[in-house]
């Protein structure tokens, strides 16, 4: 006798009935076991269902299009001699291609043909020949529940297969039309699209804009001009602080979605203490520049908004227990960011003190590398210079960066009349992959806050 073997769906999760959108392999096909035969698809996602033998395909019960479930017969291998003897050794299910199966156990008495909502594979089953038919033994399905691959789940409708060869030729799917059912893509999709890529004739309508084949950015090139032609040029090399800070500067605009919330602080109470404190301690050396009261206010805006004190890893966030605060530092040879170590454990004077030795040390060139890592935010003043706002690039792995402009006086209606009230400037940059607009407007209010009234830093 005949040992051919029905091969059924094994478990497939939550989904009740799935539909077969490919069948992969052909009658007379020699299939190796844990080799995908057909693709089934739900609302959700697509996957392979492999062959728990290896064996000649001898019938395909289930066409494009059917509807089957955990159960269901979709075709009958005569199991190789190798897989008879397997077969024989053990009794363990197989495990499911792209699937995990966490336990296996075979199960003799196993339903045969589904019953209902799949007729048509049932009627497939039903018109294998006689004898064949008779010599049928249901393959064990495997006992472990399948979990569907979530890289599936909300992407375009494509089985795996057409996902490969989509991989395979470093093409986005997402950029692809489908011209299948449900706007499914199938491989001639892919084929037409490369095709047209390759003719230059992919447009808005094929990628999206700026988008190459890999997703990656697809730019001109960059102008290359003759400038002597119009007018005398000379040379000069970009500083070696300059070629480093440039590359950081351009992976962090480029990689990081970037919003920048503006908004303004009344400093005129703030300020006036500044002066005050700045006399007091005239002989001390020490001058104290709104940078200090600065610092001191982003370490507590960064307790009370943990998520900003924190750096993306992967899926990750990494939220810091500890306050380390760069600040930008404008060189003769280019920009650096000295980091004032644990700036909540320090007061006013002594960050002044820090800060500016820091940025003397930087404008000399002389700071160590270690004074120029493991910031948790940094802060960016040229209110030293002029500005109303501007866009501070985030230093990452940080996911914020305050930038400040200068100060500058304002009328302001207090109900009765115009007062004068000194204003900063600020402008908070926040990575928008991990920051809401809402918690950027907060953080940047609740900086403005501690500035109008500094007493409330002690809260
Ligand atoms: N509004 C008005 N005046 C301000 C001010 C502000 N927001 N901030 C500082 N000032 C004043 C200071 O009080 C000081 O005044 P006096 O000379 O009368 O005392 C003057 O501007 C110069 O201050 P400073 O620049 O020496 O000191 P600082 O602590 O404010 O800043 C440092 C130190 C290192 C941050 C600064 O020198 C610097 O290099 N800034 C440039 C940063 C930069 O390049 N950022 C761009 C990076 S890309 O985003």
């Amino acid at each position: 006798m005949t040992n051919i073997t029905a091969i059924e769906v094994p478990d497939i999760g939550d989904f009740d009935t799935v539909e077969v959108i490919e069948i992969l392999v052909k009658v007379g096909d020699a299939v190796k076991a844990e080799q995908s035969l057909i693709t089934v698809e739900s609302d959700k996602a697509s996957m392979e269902i492999p062959t728990s033998i290896a064996g000649i395909v001898k019938a395909i019960a289930v066409k494009v299009g059917d509807k089957i479930k955990q159960g269901s017969v979709m075709l009958s291998i005569e199991p190789s001699a190798a897989a008879l003897s397997a077969a024989a050794l053990s009794a363990a299910a197989p495990a499911i291609a792209s699937v995990a199966v966490t336990s296996s156990a075979s199960n003799a008495s196993a339903p045969a043909a589904p019953s209902v909502g799949v007729a048509p594979a049932a009627s497939a089953v039903a018109a294998l020949s006689a004898p064949v038919a008779a010599a049928v033994t249901p393959a064990a399905p495997p006992a472990g529940k399948l979990e569907l691959p979530t890289s599936t789940v909300g992407l375009p409708h494509a089985s795996p297969s057409v996902r490969k060869f989509a991989r395979e030729l470093g093409v986005d799917l997402g950029l692809v039309k489908g011209s299948g059912a449900k706007e499914r893509i199938v491989q001639e999709d892919i084929q037409n699209f490369v095709k047209q890529a390759l003719a230059g004739g992919v447009s808005a309508s094929g990628f999206a804009q700026g988008a190459s084949l890999g997703g990656g950015l697809d730019l001109l090139p960059w102008p290359k001009v003759d400038f002597t032609k119009f007018g005398e040029t000379t040379a000069k090399p970009l500083s070696r602080i300059k070629k480093i800070s440039g590359a950081n500067l351009h992976r962090n605009w480029v990689m990081i979605p970037h919003v920048t919330n503006n908004d303004e602080a009344n400093i005129t109470e703030l300020e006036a203490f500044r002066v005050t404190l700045n006399k007091e301690n005239e002989k001390s050396g020490i001058k104290v520049t709104m940078l200090a009261f600065l610092i001191k206010a982003v370490v507590a805006a960064l307790k009370k908004f943990p998520e900003f004190n924190a750096s993306l890893d992967g899926e990750n966030l990494v939220l810091k227990q500890y306050f380390h605060i760069g600040f930008a530092a404008d060189t003769p040879n280019g920009l650096v960011v000295p980091v004032i170590r644990d700036a909540d454990k320090k007061g006013i004077l002594q960050l002044a003190a820090e800060s500016s030795e820091l940025a003397k040390k930087a404008r000399d060139g002389k700071l160590a590398p270690a004074e120029m890592q493991g910031g948790c935010m940094s802060i960016s003043s040229l209110g030293g210079i002029g500005g109303t706002h501007f866009t501070p690039i985030i230093n990452a792995p940080e996911l914020a960066i305050l930038g400040v402009s200068k100060s500058y006086m304002k009328p302001v209606w207090d109900g009765k009349q115009f007062v004068p009230q000194l204003t900063l400037p600020l402008s908070l940059s926040y990575d928008h992959r991990v920051i809401d607009g809402a918690s950027g407007a907060r953080f940047n209010a609740y900086l403005g806050g501690l500035l109008a009234d500094f007493r409330r830093i002690v809260l």
